[in-house]
């Protein structure tokens, strides 16, 4: 798909996740707003998964490990027909099948339940480490969040996957420089990310995680390095989209007004144009 293509779904997206909070009262709007743009390039250019064989086994996996935005996931999977769209309006009722985290028994096309930081990562050099075992070409992709990669439970997966060559594994960080309520410079300030997760024998490519083609590009399986894991270290901005969200920590959790509502929709459909 061509990335104006891309970047059109990315701001459909993005204006549902938007409403999707405001109706529901809740939501991690930054959160999601920093990671859609990995999604829209992982579910419309990169992974190969078909919403009518959703437990295929050679599908390509994507692991959302900062589960907490499970809104974004459940509307890419929508757009990409693995649910149908007007059930994103359920999302946090009783007895929606989509709860704040995600749950791979109840909703098809996710792969792991996450929600508790640091879990992801160890579960995809599982399925990645499975893929090799059964000499199977799918892919496994695992996105955490910056602040995620504080949890010591990541770099014990970080050198097991080294030291299996699972050059079959992305991780992609969603290097939003914030995390809930401070800024990680703040907590454990663990930029530099790249040098530290080539120094664990990694293939590392550091990018505008909002730059459409920046993403298809190290995404692309023609980038990967023989024998090793790839990490994409992803600079975006939490919030990103929405300019009284960008980049402010306020917005990890917090929920729009209906005229800051009205304000980001209107900024949302002005980049759509
Ligand atoms: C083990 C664990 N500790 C704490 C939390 C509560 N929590 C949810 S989101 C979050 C901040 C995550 O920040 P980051 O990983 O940077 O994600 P993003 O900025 O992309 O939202 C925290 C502490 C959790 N979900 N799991
Ligand atoms: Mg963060």
């Amino acid at each position: 798909m061509e990335t104006h293509d891309l970047r059109a779904i990315a701001n459909k997206i993005r204006r549902r996740d938007l409403r999707a909070v405001f109706e529901a009262g809740a939501g991690h709007i930054g959160g999601e707003m920093s990671v859609t743009d990995l999604l829209t390039a992982l579910y419309f250019h990169i992974m190969s998964v078909d919403p009518k064989s959703p437990r295929d086994p050679d599908r390509d996996r994507l692991v959302l490990s900062k589960g907490h935005t499970a809104l974004a996931l459940y509307i890419t999977l929508a757009e990409k027909g693995f649910i149908p769209p007007e059930e994103i309006s359920t999302f946090l009722k009783p007895h929606s099948r989509l709860n704040g985290h995600p749950n791979r028994t109840k909703v098809p096309g996710v792969e792991t339940n996450t929600g508790p930081l640091g879990h992801g990562l160890p579960v995809g050099v599982g399925m990645a480490k499975a893929a090799k075992l059964d000499g199977a070409s799918w892919r496994t992709f695992v996105i955490t969040g910056d602040g995620e990669m504080q949890e010591g439970s990541n770099w014990e997966a970080i050198m097991s996957a080294a030291q299996f060559g699972l050059d079959n594994l992305t991780l992609i960080i969603d290097h939003n420089r914030l995390q809930q309520g401070a800024r990680l410079a703040d907590t454990i300030n663990l930029a530099p990310l790249a040098p530290k997760l080539a120094a664990f024998g990694w293939a590392v490519e550091e990018i505008d995680g909002h730059d459409m083609e920046q993403i298809c590009t190290a995404l692309s399986p023609d980038t990967i390095t023989p024998g090793k894991p790839k990490c994409i270290v992803a600079h975006t901005n939490k919030g990103q989209g929405i300019s009284f969200m960008s980049d402010n920590v306020a917005w990890h959790h917090k929920v729009p007004t209906e005229e800051q509502y009205k304000q980001a929709m209107t900024e949302l459909e002005e980049a759509a144009k």
